[in-house]
């Protein structure tokens, strides 16, 4: 049956036989909805798959390109981005019309895609039929609108103000150790932080979760100084991964996601490669269980989870269910064991899917103290690489995501040490976080001078009144910030 959605001063047709009426729109049931639209060749919101994959508004009239290397592909964006010549994005999409207003289409659950050309705007669920919302008007207005439908769709957490968090990663990477992280803890003092973070570096192997060598008292022991401190004791590790150096790996290959011809998949191309556990195994969802209890045990009540997109890849599974339905039924079980108090940041993680169990997320890639890679972004048509502009980019085009969670644009830089960003680059990196409302640095004080000390304690004591007046320009109290050139 054809019926004719009226959406304000657009009308659309549509092929179904029930839509209803909602604030901004309407709500709709399908396994594919098509919409022929009058709009041509104009611009397109794709929203990436996870945390990193790219996020922006882009041009139909230009061909999606394909970042290279390929091996790389599962951690810039979804498996299925990669086969399609036209432009789609992960759960929600939206076109520019000529008014100045957008026609969105969004999923209400995991699961979807929505692709669009200069003619149609179709969004599909790889499994049975679900829920949509269509809606025509002001790109706020819009988003606002499908913010809150996921909200009471899939859940909202991270109502309270965000931990202000120290994270390693930025300044150490992964060459952490007990000594170094003791005497950073030391110098924290005074600076008004919430989370000490440990990040990549404490692990045996990537599956092998118990501290490496170069924590002799170990982990529990180094919590029980972060809380001496009076901060709260974080971690980082990737519980949906495996390096085939791992014990895990060795002793349990049948773990190991595998596809139709019993190949391990790929889940990335780092540290020589890893691979994705199969997290409908019942002995993978213990292992999950004992894993995430041991860290807890140990005193760690921020978690930062990564690489979790590993979890939701396509391939063959011990309980067949569609992959995102996989992901979100570990995550569960991770946010289970993790009871409700204890805070999970999602990092790598598939947006929709992810909505409702986490208590912060990615929204971006990471940054770095430069400001694009342009061999990665440019060349290899990577923009899901590390470097300020990229993070920049991805992050402001998700901050509709607020209402749901903590939206974390990744950490600021105060230092002239090490770092590339001039200081126009480095206030830009700062404003997106006060607008996101998450405050995270690696930053050393022992690497910054006075000045440098007193912004940093300024930003994390600042919380400024943000409006956001559009697309690109905000006011945080009476100052304008405006991204655009910088895009
Ligand atoms: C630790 C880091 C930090 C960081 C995370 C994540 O595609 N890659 O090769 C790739 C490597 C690392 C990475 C993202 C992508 O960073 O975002 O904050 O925790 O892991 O290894």
């Amino acid at each position: 049956m054809e019926l004719l959605l009226k959406l304000g001063t657009l009308s659309l047709p549509a092929r179904m036989t029930t839509a209803e009426p909602i604030p901004g729109g309407y709500l709709l049931t399908g396994a594919e909805l098509r919409f022929l639209h009058p709009f041509g060749a104009t611009r397109f919101y794709r929203q990436g798959w996870h945390s990193w994959s790219p996020t922006t508004w882009v041009e139909l009239a230009t061909p999606p390109t394909l970042p290279q290397p390929s091996t790389r592909w599962p951690q810039i964006d979804d498996p299925v981005a990669f086969t399609q010549s036209i432009h789609s994005g992960s759960g929600v999409g939206a076109l520019e019309a000529p008014d100045g207003n957008i026609l969105l289409l969004g999923a209400l659950a995991p699961g979807a895609r929505v692709e669009a050309d200069a003619d149609l705007l179709r969004g599909s669920y790889s499994g049975t039929a679900g829920p949509w919302f269509l809606g025509y008007g002001a790109e706020a207005d819009l988003f606002t609108h499908y913010a809150a439908l996921l909200g009471d769709y899939l859940g909202r957490r991270g109502q309270a103000p965000a931990p202000r968090v120290w994270c390693s990663w930025y300044s150490f990477y992964n060459h952490i150790g007990e000594e170094p992280l003791l005497a950073t803890l030391h110098s924290l003092q005074g600076l008004p932080f919430d989370v000490f973070q440990v990040d990549d570096g404490w692990q045996l192997d990537m599956g092998d979760w118990e501290a490496n060598p170069k924590f002799p008292a170990g982990m529990a022991e180094l919590a029980n100084r972060i809380r001496e401190a009076g901060l709260t004791p974080g971690l980082w590790l990737a519980p949906f991964i495996a390096r085939p150096t791992s014990a895990l790996y060795r002793e349990h290959p049948d773990w190991i996601l595998r596809d139709e011809n019993n190949h391990p998949v790929p889940a990335g191309d780092n540290w020589g490669g890893f691979y994705a556990l199969d997290t409908t195994h019942p002995r993978v969802k213990i292992w999950l269980e004992e894993t995430i209890r041991r860290v807890l045990d140990w005193g760690y009540t921020y978690l930062k989870l990564d690489f979790l997109y590993a979890g939701a890849l396509p391939g063959v599974r011990y309980h067949d269910l569609p992959r995102e339905e996989a992901y979100r039924q570990a995550l569960t079980l991770i946010r289970e064991e993790m009871g409700p108090e204890t805070y999970l940041l999602a990092c790598g993680a598939p947006v929709l899917p992810s909505l409702g169990l986490v208590d912060g997320l990615r929204i971006g890639p990471d940054v770095a103290p430069y400001w694009d890679n342009e061999d990665r972004s440019c060349l290899l048509h990577d923009t899901s690489a590390p470097g300020a502009l990229n993070a920049i980019r991805t992050s402001l085009h998700r901050l509709w995501l607020r209402p749901l969670c903590h939206t974390d644009p990744d950490v600021v830089f105060f230092r002239t040490r090490y770092n590339l960003l001039n200081p126009y680059q480095q206030t830009l990196l700062r404003d997106l976080a006060l607008i996101a409302g998450f405050k995270a640095t690696s930053d050393l004080p022992t690497w910054l001078d006075r000045e440098e000390q007193t912004a940093l304690e300024n930003f994390l004591q600042a919380q400024p009144t943000v409006v956001r007046q559009t697309r690109y320009q905000f006011t945080l109290d009476e100052r304008v910030v405006d991204f655009s050139l910088a895009l």
